[in-house]
């Protein structure tokens, strides 16, 4: 029996990815590449919604590739490549817009949030049509899953929306896909703000603990992450946010469940809790940081192995392109 599809992707928003999208989608996305035919993108037409230098934003998008294969992503099991190699992503969400209602769109709350924190005059359409070209990534592939964070659940529901309208308008052209949520547990916090997400975004960098920092700067971030006054190394998400969200960190990490982390510690004060999650911190990210510079160090193999992996991917999203266009009445070119 052939596999189940599944698409997931990330943007190339920063010269290294945060600790929240290696626990919350790296980890996941390694697990599940032998069970699934996975297609894995670095979605770099998504990233042009946010302003951007553009020799910087070729930068990023090898760096973030890089650090996809350097955790354990293999470009010969899955299929990963830059979103933008791949025309027909473009292509579908021109036709998926076109079956999108206006108001439909209005109420995606990212799009909402986004632009109530912008301002309408900085805010582009390319932000406001980010979901219809996220459907479009998602049903090129026939996709039957699409692991997400909860943050992207609504976008989504507005997938399989545009699937069904699609598929009961001009008939069957896609797979209705599901998203898995990951559990509330892959919520990483920023370490100085434990109560807002981690983000490649934020605003400041002390909160942040970054793939590709040099270790001895991430221990020094965890050594200085915001507690409590209490003492007991302990999970309480509420009155305990900075420690819960350390123990989470070091859950992921080790494998290990919290009870266990919280009995080892029992007693011994946030120091030596704190040194324990820098050690296993260092450990984890050191040999994935090592792994992403070599591959760094050699951009031409790592744009060979990207445009053969695009070639895959365009294989599967052209012939889905194809039928689209034929299903809506394009007249096909002889
Ligand atoms: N803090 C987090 N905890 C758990 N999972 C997280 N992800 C991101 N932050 C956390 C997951 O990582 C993937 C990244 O998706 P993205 O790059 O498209 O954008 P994002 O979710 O908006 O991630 P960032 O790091 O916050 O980027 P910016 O600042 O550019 O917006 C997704 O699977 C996400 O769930």
């Amino acid at each position: 029996m052939s596999k189940s599809r599944l698409y997931s992707g990330m943007q190339p928003s920063a010269d290294s990815l945060q600790v929240g999208n290696y626990i919350g989608a790296l980890l996941q996305w390694r697990d599940l590449q032998d069970a699934y035919d996975a297609f894995f993108s670095v979605v770099d037409l998504h990233a042009l919604t946010q302003p951007n230098d553009p020799a910087e934003l070729r930068e990023k998008t090898r760096r973030t590739a890089a650090q996809y294969i350097a955790a354990g992503i293999e470009p010969s099991k899955s299929t990963l490549y830059v979103q933008s190699h791949v025309r027909a992503h473009a292509e579908l969400a021109w036709i998926l817009s076109t079956i999108t209602g206006f108001g439909e769109a209005s109420r995606m709350t990212q799009f909402k949030d986004k632009s109530a924190r912008y301002g309408t005059d900085a805010t582009n359409v390319g932000l406001f049509t980010y979901p219809v070209l996220m459907a479009a990534d998602i049903l090129l592939y026939q996709t039957d899953i699409v692991p997400v964070g909860d943050d992207q659940k609504q976008h989504v529901e507005l997938t399989r929306d545009l699937a069904e309208r699609f598929n009961s308008r001009y008939g069957t052209a896609f797979t209705v896909p599901m998203a898995t949520i990951q559990q509330d547990t892959a919520r990483i916090y920023d370490l100085q703000n434990p109560t807002a997400k981690m983000s490649k975004s934020a605003e400041s960098d002390a909160g942040v603990l970054w793939l590709l920092d040099d270790p001895a700067v991430s221990a020094k971030k965890i050594m200085r992450a915001v507690t409590d006054n209490d003492g007991s190394v302990r999970y309480d998400r509420e009155s305990k946010p900075g420690v819960s969200n350390l123990l989470t960190i070091y859950a992921a990490l080790t494998g290990r469940q919290v009870p266990s982390i919280e009995d080892e510690y029992a007693g011994r004060g946030y120091g030596d809790f704190k040194k324990g999650l820098a050690e296993v911190v260092v450990a984890e990210f050191g040999p994935v940081r090592e792994r992403a510079l070599e591959l760094l160090a050699d951009p031409a193999e790592l744009d060979r192995v990207l445009a053969s992996n695009a070639d895959r991917a365009a294989e599967v999203a052209d012939a889905t392109l194809a039928d689209v266009y034929d299903k809506v009445g394009l007249l096909r070119r002889r």
